[in-house]
């Protein structure tokens, strides 16, 4: 690699960044968080029915709002979901509202009494690298706990047991722990292998990988 890869990780979500630099960083890449400013205080989330259309318009955003996506700087964003199997996927693409508005708490609620625990994580990372937008996806399949258990990670973390676990929930996990069988880590994996990729043959045509 001549020069390390910068991805500017437009991102209000620190969980997001720091999961990002653990699945980046390692592997010779520069993760960094893009810096909010007055003039460019967030992002505003479109509401749509589709992860990948979410983030497609973020991405068209956060490259306005960066203006310099190069060669060796490329601008990230991600757009993830909690997707309930009781309720057809709900909350889906309206879980930051359902976790602002009834936090875990109040979507352990909406289970008791109901059998079927099975709930997914989704994320879908769109990049800008090179004048090419780029897309990959990850999913993470479990089951929702009785209670909200450990402190780490964000989000629906403390709510969320991934079947391939040990029975821990995401935030009973270190982050290296979680990313081995996150959705997040699994995008990133694809986004890694995709960024060695062209380094080793800079001159290939890097297609949309989802
Ligand atoms: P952005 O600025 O990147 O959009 P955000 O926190 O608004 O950050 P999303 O809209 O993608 O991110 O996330 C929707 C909700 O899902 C939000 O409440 C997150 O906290 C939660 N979430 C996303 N990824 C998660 C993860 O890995 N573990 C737990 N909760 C997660």
């Amino acid at each position: 690699m001549d020069e390390k890869t910068t991805i500017l990780f437009v991102t209000s979500n620190s969980g997001k960044l720091s999961e990002a630099k653990i699945a980046l960083n390692p592997f010779g890449f520069n993760v960094q968080a893009f810096q909010f400013s007055e003039e460019n205080p967030v992002i505003e989330e479109i509401q749509a029915s589709e992860l990948r259309i979410v983030a497609a318009d973020k991405l068209r955003k956060a490259v306005s709002i960066v203006q310099d996506s190069t060669k060796n700087l490329g601008v990230m964003v991600e757009d993830a979901g909690f997707f309930l199997d009781e309720f057809n996927g709900f909350p889906g693409v309206y879980s930051s509202y359902v976790h602002k508005s009834l936090g875990i708490n109040g979507v352990l609620r909406t289970l008791n009494g109901i059998e079927n625990r099975k709930a997914s994580f989704k994320c879908v990372i769109g990049i800008h690298l090179d004048g090419e937008e780029i897309f990959f996806e990850g999913e993470c399949k479990g089951l929702v706990s009785e209670k909200a258990l450990g402190t780490n990670g964000f989000g629906y973390d403390p709510i969320f047991i991934p079947n391939d676990g040990d029975g821990s929930t995401f935030a009973q996990m270190t982050s290296e722990q979680k990313q081995f069988f996150s959705h997040r880590g699994m995008a990133m994996e694809s986004l890694r292998a995709h960024l060695e990729g062209r380094i080793q043959s800079p001159t290939s045509n890097h297609g949309s990988e989802s």
